[in-house]
């Protein structure tokens, strides 16, 4: 019964989309392949052997579920798939139409939507983080959790499995999707009690990088995150390998946990939704002392691109991919390709300042929609946020650097396209302090703008608070995790045109995040003015960023800053329209 409702409402969303047939019944039938040639579109010729490329490698990434995020080969996908394939115990993840392995993947290129089956199963966990072992939680056991990936008009289903002394559950961060899987507790769903499971399933709507992780609590500054990349076969880019990395900032099991690290920000003052009691119990004694530990902290991380406080906590390690910089994964090109990064800030109190040594940066995505290509020498990724660059690689061993913005230490990965020493942990390549990358730099292109409408109505979200009270609002109100209410959604109308402005009166930046939509930043520096297509962007102190959401996927929806611990103490705030 509860999968038929979910069938009606994937129709539904295919049918309100406009671009797709309504799909069959999603089963693990024995003829996908069959099903697929069914439902095949036609095919534009000149695309035929780089499409088949694109998404039989993104078939076989899905079929193989890649718990290592890192390096991928486009031109060697299959070698390296099948290599992998035993080198990979724990796969949990399968493409109906390429789980035959690459004969069906490949015959799946030109199929129609495929069910892209998954499984997380969230976990206490001991992770190398390339020296350093910390007893963390993590999904399957790897930090980041497993790649999972689709095409445009897939269907998504995946199994969470809570293993946790927690409640969790999964947000689909950027995804358009509906509204009863955005993961968020007590507003779209129950939470997953600890030892159950739920299954989320929803079409694949939109394509890019996108990324996955709890909303309860403190949980996903811990392991609990991964990339959702989304191929769209009628764009596959021009280029010949593709890395995909994932930033962190770390500190669970180095001492304290993350709710630890809150209870010393509030002063061990307040009561918060996630945090175990045992966690309470052990931090309330010092609570104070560390509280000023921390202002101490604060006085040290600042940083003129965020406008002044680069963040609220100090964190001993700073990740790309799980990794240390003493131990960096290495990703793997040949000189003169064309490679796409794909880069991803999951941290949760640190925006990274990324550079490449020796090169410079073609933007060419921002939260997963397309911009007219602009080349830096650096960007700024907040919490959250995620751009595509490409490159045109040098020869030889290059660091690709994501330097904790304002707080000293740093992440590292090697790209290798050939010989030479490999770049010491703390290189710092002089591409950070060159050109970096503006918001006003970016516009969306044609194809990704919003088309023009008049604005229906203008919301503020006036964003508030100070680390002496460690309370964080947005329009005077902190948000009750236990017990969200309608009452407090700002209104609007399904088919509506709405003006967000994030007005910032506090002394901190905050990389505020809309749930379901992707809004279109409005840039009075940027040529057009039309800015670019995002999810979450960066309001500085006493800055004001006016956004514009097209309300055109009802249900209540969350507006919030990414900053975890700001989030967690009360900045999120509502958006409620029904159809
Ligand atoms: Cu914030």
């Amino acid at each position: 019964m509860q999968q038929l409702e979910d069938i009606r409402e994937l129709q539904l969303q295919l049918q309100r989309q406009r671009r797709l047939p309504p799909v069959a019944q999603p089963r693990p039938g024995p003829q996908p392949q069959a099903r697929a040639a069914a439902a095949a579109p036609p095919l534009a010729p000149p695309l035929w052997t780089r499409r088949q490329t694109l998404t039989g490698g993104g078939a076989m990434a899905a079929a193989l579920g890649l718990g290592m995020v890192g390096a991928w080969g486009r031109k060697g996908a299959w070698a390296e798939a099948r290599a992998a394939l035993g080198a990979l115990p724990v796969p949990g993840l399968h493409a109906h139409a390429g789980a035959g392995g690459a004969d069906t993947a490949l015959a799946g290129a030109n199929a129609g939507p495929r069910t892209i089956s998954a499984t997380l199963a969230a976990r206490p966990s001991t992770i190398d983080l390339g020296g350093p072992v910390v007893q963390t939680w993590s999904y399957g056991g790897t930090v980041p959790g497993p790649l999972l990936r689709g095409r445009v008009g897939d269907t998504l289903q995946v199994a969470v499995r809570n293993h946790l002394p927690q409640a969790t559950t999964v947000h689909w961060h950027g995804m358009a999707i509906p509204n009863r899987m955005d993961g968020v507790p007590n507003l779209t769903q129950q939470p997953i009690a600890p030892g159950a499971a739920m299954t989320y399933r929803f079409v694949l709507p939109h394509a890019g990088t996108y990324w996955y992780h709890p909303h309860v609590g403190m949980q996903a500054d811990r392991g609990l995150y991964g990339p959702l990349i989304i191929d769209d076969p009628a764009e596959p880019g021009r280029y010949d390998a593709e890395f995909v990395v994932v930033l962190d900032d770390w500190l669970d099991g180095t001492g304290r946990t993350p709710d630890q690290a809150l209870q010393q920000l509030t002063g061990g003052m307040d009561s918060m939704g996630g945090m175990d009691s045992m966690d309470m119990g052990q931090t309330q004694s010092g609570g104070m002392q560390m509280s000023m530990g921390g202002m101490a902290a604060m006085e040290r991380m600042r940083s003129a691109a965020l406008g002044g406080d680069a963040g609220d906590v100090d964190y001993p390690h700073y990740l790309a991919n799980g990794r240390v910089p003493t131990a960096p994964q290495t990703l793997r090109a040949r000189p003169g390709q064309r490679v796409r990064i794909r880069l991803l800030n999951a941290g949760a109190d640190t925006a990274f300042r990324v550079a490449l040594g020796g090169h410079r940066l073609t933007v060419t995505h921002s939260d997963g929609y397309p911009v007219r290509p602009v080349t830096v020498d650096s960007l700024l990724l907040s919490m959250g946020e995620r751009y595509d660059v490409e490159v045109t690689l040098g020869d030889g061993a290059f660091p690709l650097v994501a330097e904790a913005e304002g707080k000293g230490g740093q992440a590292l990965a090697v790209v290798r396209t050939g010989g030479g020493a490999a770049p010491r942990a703390g290189v710092r390549p002089a591409e950070l302090r060159r050109r970096l990358l503006h918001l006003s730099d970016l516009d969306a292109t044609p194809q990704a703008a919003l088309p023009r409408q008049r604005v229906d109505r203008v919301h503020d979200l006036v964003l508030q608070g100070d680390m002496m009270s460690y309370r964080w609002t947005i329009n005077g109100q902190s948000y009750d995790h236990l017990r969200p209410s309608d009452a407090m959604a700002l209104p609007l109308r399904d088919g509506e045109r709405v003006r967000l402005r994030f007005v910032n009166l506090s002394s901190m930046w905050h990389p505020m995040h809309v749930h379901g939509h992707t809004f279109q930043v409005r840039t009075p520096g940027s040529a057009s003015g039309a800015g670019p297509r995002k999810d979450t962007v960066i309001v500085r102190p006493l800055e004001t960023v006016v956004c514009d959401v097209a309300a055109d996927n009802p249900g209540t929806w969350m507006a919030h800053c990414h900053n975890l611990y700001h989030s967690e103490s009360g900045m999120m705030a509502l958006l409620a329209y029904h159809n």
